[in-house]
């Protein structure tokens, strides 16, 4: 077993790369390696599966919007809360498929539709697939985030030409209550394994910056990493604090340990897609630059998430210029 940290007692197994059996003393003693070692190894891993310098990028949509049952206190969404979102109704194909063609024009490669469901209802279903099937004839990859799913509504997804499945663990086990009430941690790995067994690709992970402990951090990568086999997709979402919701008023996030923590999950998950998710809009252009260099490769884009904004497609395309992502040529400085 080779020894990479040198100052703790507790020495992290670098081989194999890909594996099931992580601990969570593993998860902190990675999270206490010297911020060089950690970005360069996640930076290293990341070459060894990936092309170094391309960045995929995915379109989210909500078809959905507002009214939720569930009590997430993160989220503007949920009718638990006094946020400004408006409930709205499910979006009409139509409105859904001009809303892909533009993601398409400005350079997306997949479409996610995320509905504020605690589950989708059987009757919301038809509609869903027709969404996915259109998309899908669009030459997009599709992507949904509807809540919990029956075994039968996953296999109808995949049958629709779903490709992948958000459905994140949000934080660690521990720390979870203190997030959610209205459903459990185990209802989230059971829908994991639901759409696993439904043949679609995961997307799977969490959101740091709540008021969580770095333990907490460390066992949620824990969690996500001994899923067999890896999610495909782990989006790592820095907290976006909206107004009206109970983390409104969380103290900013400090940007090296968020770096840290992309770095870790590229370590623990490196044949998997790390997706730097929500909170872009709140970093700086080097800021973001150090989560693709700690081995972060997907990002979405365009100008809104769900409800929250996002970056102006203009500043991404600058940005990717400037660091000659996906083919860009490197400018002249000035
Ligand atoms: N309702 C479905 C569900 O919760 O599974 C799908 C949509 S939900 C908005 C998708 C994910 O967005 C959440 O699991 C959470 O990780 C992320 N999210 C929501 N609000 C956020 C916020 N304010 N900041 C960061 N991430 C957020
Ligand atoms: C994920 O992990 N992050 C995205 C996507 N999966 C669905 C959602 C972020 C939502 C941010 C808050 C909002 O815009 O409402
Ligand atoms: Fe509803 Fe999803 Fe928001 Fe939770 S995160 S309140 S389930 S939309």
């Amino acid at each position: 077993m080779k020894i990479i940290n040198q100052k703790a007692d507790h020495a992290i197994q670098v081989e194999p790369d890909v594996r099931h059996n992580w601990r969570t003393d593993d998860s902190i003693a990675l999270f206490e390696l010297p911020f060089m070692d950690l970005v360069h190894w996640a930076q290293e891993l990341h070459r060894r599966y990936f092309p170094a310098n391309e960045v995929q990028r995915s379109n989210l949509l909500s078809v959905k919007t507002g009214g939720c049952p569930e009590d997430c206190s993160y989220c503007p969404q949920s009718a638990h809360h006094q946020a400004s979102v408006e409930p709205d109704k499910l979006m009409d194909i139509n409105s859904v498929l001009a809303e892909a063609r533009t993601a398409k024009t400005g350079g997306a490669t997949r479409f996610c539709m995320g509905a504020a469901w605690r589950n989708p209802k059987d009757r919301d279903m038809p509609a869903m697939c027709q969404m996915i099937e259109g998309v899908r004839s669009l030459g997009l990859e599709t992507c949904a985030t509807l809540g919990m799913l029956t075994p039968s509504q996953a296999e109808a997804l995949k049958n629709a030409g779903l490709d992948y499945y958000n459905h994140n663990i949000d934080t660690s086990e521990a720390f979870y209550s203190n997030i959610i009430t209205t459903r459990t941690y185990e209802d989230r790995l059971d829908t994991l394994m639901t759409v696993r067994q439904a043949g679609m690709k995961v997307c799977a992970g969490g959101i740091v910056g709540m008021g969580e402990t770095r333990v907490d951090r460390a066992d949620m990568l824990v969690t996500l990493a001994n899923l067999k086999p890896h999610p495909e997709s782990v989006p790592i979402n820095l907290l976006v604090p909206v107004e009206g919701t109970p983390l409104a008023d969380t103290p900013d996030f400090d940007p090296l340990e968020f770096v840290r923590t992309v770095a870790i999950a590229k370590i623990m998950m490196p044949s998997s897609v790390i997706r730097l998710s929500a909170g872009r809009e709140q970093m700086s252009d080097e800021f973001q630059t150090l989560c693709f260099l700690a081995g972060a490769s997907s990002v979405f884009v365009g100008p809104k998430l769900l409800t929250t904004d996002n970056p102006a497609r203009g500043d991404d395309d600058a940005l990717f210029e400037r660091l000659g992502l996906n083919g860009a040529k490197y400018p002249g400085g000035s």
